[in-house]
């Protein structure tokens, strides 16, 4: 059975490559002419979820109501890519149980808290550091790390190009496409 629809869940701290990854995993699943869609923080954030905080009762409900979101796309056949910190273990395990086995891959994507912080892409380490902007993942707000995710790459010490790869070799193997 090929093209199986399923979740890609990019999980990690913010700046630790999430979105490019994922947009670079969506690119390859074009060219192979598979369908995908990707929700990030651009298309919910500021959308369905634009009422949500950073609270950890708001980063609960933004995790649920995208969970299912996602089972929604599953159902409808797309494999769908999603990246959003989603910081706490039990609320990445509620969404696993909303979907059949196969279809949530876990995808850790780790990288060192020093090196997300030095990259900075939208300053925004720096603004949590001086105190501008509270409850930062990471500086005043926990990450768990997954216990057992399907897939984990590491962007300090991987290209964006191997991370890829591996994802895409993952997709491969296990029939997904
Ligand atoms: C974490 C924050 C915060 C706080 C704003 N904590 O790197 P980014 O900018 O583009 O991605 C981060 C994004 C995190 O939203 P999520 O919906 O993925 O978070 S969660 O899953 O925990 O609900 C960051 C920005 O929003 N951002 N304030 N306090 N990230």
């Amino acid at each position: 059975t090929k093209n199986k629809s399923a979740v890609l869940w990019f999980t990690g701290l913010s700046g630790s490559g999430k979105s490019t990854l994922a947009v670079e995993v969506e690119k390859k699943l074009f060219d192979a002419g598979v369908l995908s869609y990707r929700l990030d923080g651009d298309n919910i954030r500021y959308g369905l979820n634009k009422d949500l905080s950073f609270r950890p009762e708001d980063r609960k409900e933004n995790i649920r109501r995208i969970g299912e979101v996602s089972k929604l796309f599953v159902d409808a056949g797309i494999l769908t890519l999603v990246s959003f910190i989603s910081p706490y273990q039990t609320d990445r395990n509620m969404v696993r149980a909303l979907l059949e086995k196969d279809e949530f891959i876990e995808i850790y994507v780790k990288c060192d808290l020093s090196e997300c912080e030095k990259r900075d892409p939208k300053g925004l380490y720096k603004k949590a550091r001086n105190g501008e902007i509270g409850q930062f993942t990471g500086i005043h707000s926990p990450y768990e790390e997954p216990d057992q995710p399907e897939i984990i790459v590491e962007t300090d010490k991987q290209s964006v190009n191997e991370s890829t790869q591996q994802i895409m070799k993952f997709l491969k193997k296990n029939n997904y496409i």
